[in-house]
């Protein structure tokens, strides 16, 4: 791997949330931690047994009883010695063992450690590659039981494993092109033999297949922002009250009633959807609902998905405002046209197209359809096997390795030189490598690591 240089510096810190709790673990990680277990444990511990002891100051009175742990390196979380002390949980005595530490620890220069820093230091050790260290903060950080079991699995290498398969196949089929660059005379017979068409179609589906799970991945960590939108008094703040199964928003007969927009987040089959109530579009004379209805075309504008709502009893087409809905979105954004209120009629309506629904926000008729509606236009796939946590640097890789393949395909078909096909499989190799964490640059790291929580 090409790592930047290791750190060396201990670093301690306090492992477990904030607030009070049974037990506090501080944690400590370094080269050489004799130090602090001669100080504050009283003796150097043996590897990896629960030592119950006295956690010492500098007057060698006791400060608290819990357990201490050794791990020796490279055994451990970070592959360097760690330390672990795990105390009573409050705030203060934690906080007391903290300082301790880097009182004691002054002479080594054991110091805080940053967010994330201790993951950090188990990737660059080789401990964990950078898509499990990053799904070491999707598991901290999952709201939602599909969204942990997720992380898990790409913790676990699920995820990475599928990348250095697909690595893989891309370096034996690169081996075969340079090794028919190397020996020219040989061209026809090398590329012919080993069908490397074959190879590159097989290479496409492998990365579609990782391409389609990541995304789900994505889905599944981030969610989706979904905007209700339309104009006043058509349902918007009933719906979302319904969608989060309690009165959010205030719901009143007068149009207008939504002035500021609305933020709530639920979960549609362990997706998280942050739903978005916006102020009803309308020319008003008003000035705080103007700048309400200023935000609810700025959430329109940026919304994954829009759920134009109209009410059903009034159904004005072509009514100058919901086309301009239509105009403010992103072309790629997902809209369903929903016809509230349908309780009202007395006939029920109908529509061939998916993207209209009929529903009533009053009695939660067509409200099954929607869900089902939802789940299908954000792309989720019941019943993905293996599914693994993703984010969008790792779909961007993807993608990116995608067009390479892509190019090397056009390549090989229009007989184009063969050290561009070699090039291109090589850039579409390195952009796969970027998800694993092979070729990272520094800046990245501190992104991705920053994101951590302090302990982790
Ligand atoms: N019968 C019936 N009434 C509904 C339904 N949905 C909403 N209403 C009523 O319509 C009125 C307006 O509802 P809201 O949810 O406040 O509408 P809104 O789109 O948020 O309106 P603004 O905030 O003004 O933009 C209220 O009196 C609701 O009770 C429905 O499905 N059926
Ligand atoms: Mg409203």
């Amino acid at each position: 791997m090409t790592h930047a240089t290791i750190p060396t510096s201990p670093i301690v810190a306090i492992a477990t949330a904030t607030g009070r709790g049974g037990i506090g673990i501080i944690r400590a990680s370094g080269n050489d931690l004799s130090c602090l277990m001669h100080a504050i444990c009283g003796q150097i511990l043996p590897a990896r047994h629960a030592t119950y002891l006295a956690f010492l100051d500098q007057d060698n009175e006791v400060i608290d009883r819990g357990i201490a742990l050794f791990f020796p390196s490279p055994h451990s979380y970070t592959g360097e010695h760690i330390l672990e002390l795990q105390a009573h949980g409050g705030p203060m005595v934690l906080q007391l063992l903290l300082r301790r530490c880097l009182d004691v620890g002054a002479a080594i220069g054991l110091r805080l450690a940053q967010p994330g820093e201790f993951t950090q230091r188990a990737y660059l050790n080789n401990k964990l590659d950078l898509a499990q260290a990053e799904a070491v903060a999707d598991l901290i950080e999952a709201g939602t039981e599909r969204a942990v079991r997720s992380a898990a699995r790409s913790l676990s290498g699920v995820f990475s494993r599928a990348i250095h398969d697909l690595v893989d196949k891309v370096t034996h089929l690169r081996m075969l092109v340079e090794a028919t660059l190397d020996f020219p005379e040989e061209e026809i017979d090398f590329l012919t033999r080993t069908d490397a068409q074959g190879q590159l179609t097989s290479i496409h589906a492998n990365l579609n297949t990782i391409m389609l799970q990541a995304k789900q991945g994505v889905l599944l960590r981030e969610g989706v922002t979904v905007v209700l939108a339309g104009q006043p008094n058509v349902g918007k703040s009933s719906l979302l009250n319904l969608l989060a199964g309690e009165d959010i928003a205030i719901v009143t007969p007068i149009a207008g009633t939504t002035r500021d927009q609305l933020k709530q987040s639920i979960q549609l089959n362990g997706i998280p959807l942050h739903i978005i109530d916006t102020a009803g579009l309308r020319e008003s004379e008003d000035e705080v609902e103007r700048i309400g209805i200023a935000r609810s075309w700025e959430s329109i504008a940026r919304a994954d998905v829009v759920l134009h709502l109209r009410d059903a009893t009034q159904p004005q087409m072509g009514d100058p405002i919901d086309l301009a809905i239509l105009s403010a979105l992103r072309p790629t954004t997902p809209v369903l046209q929903l016809y509230n209120k349908i309780d009202l009629l007395p006939v029920p309506l109908t529509s061939n197209d998916k993207q209209i629904l009929f529903v009533s926000a009053k009695t939660g008729e067509g409200m099954h359809t929607l869900r089902e509606q939802l789940l299908e236009i954000i792309g989720w796939q019941e019943g993905t096997e293996g599914l693994f946590s993703a984010r969008a640097r790792h779909i961007e890789a993807l993608d990116k390795a995608a067009t390479h393949f892509h190019t090397a395909t056009t390549y090989l078909h229009t007989g184009t030189e063969l050290d561009l096909l070699a090039e291109e499989l090589r850039l579409g190799q390195i952009h796969l490598s970027y998800i694993t964490g092979e070729f990272t640059s520094d800046d990245l790291l501190g992104v991705i690591f920053s994101r951590f929580c302090i302990g982790k």
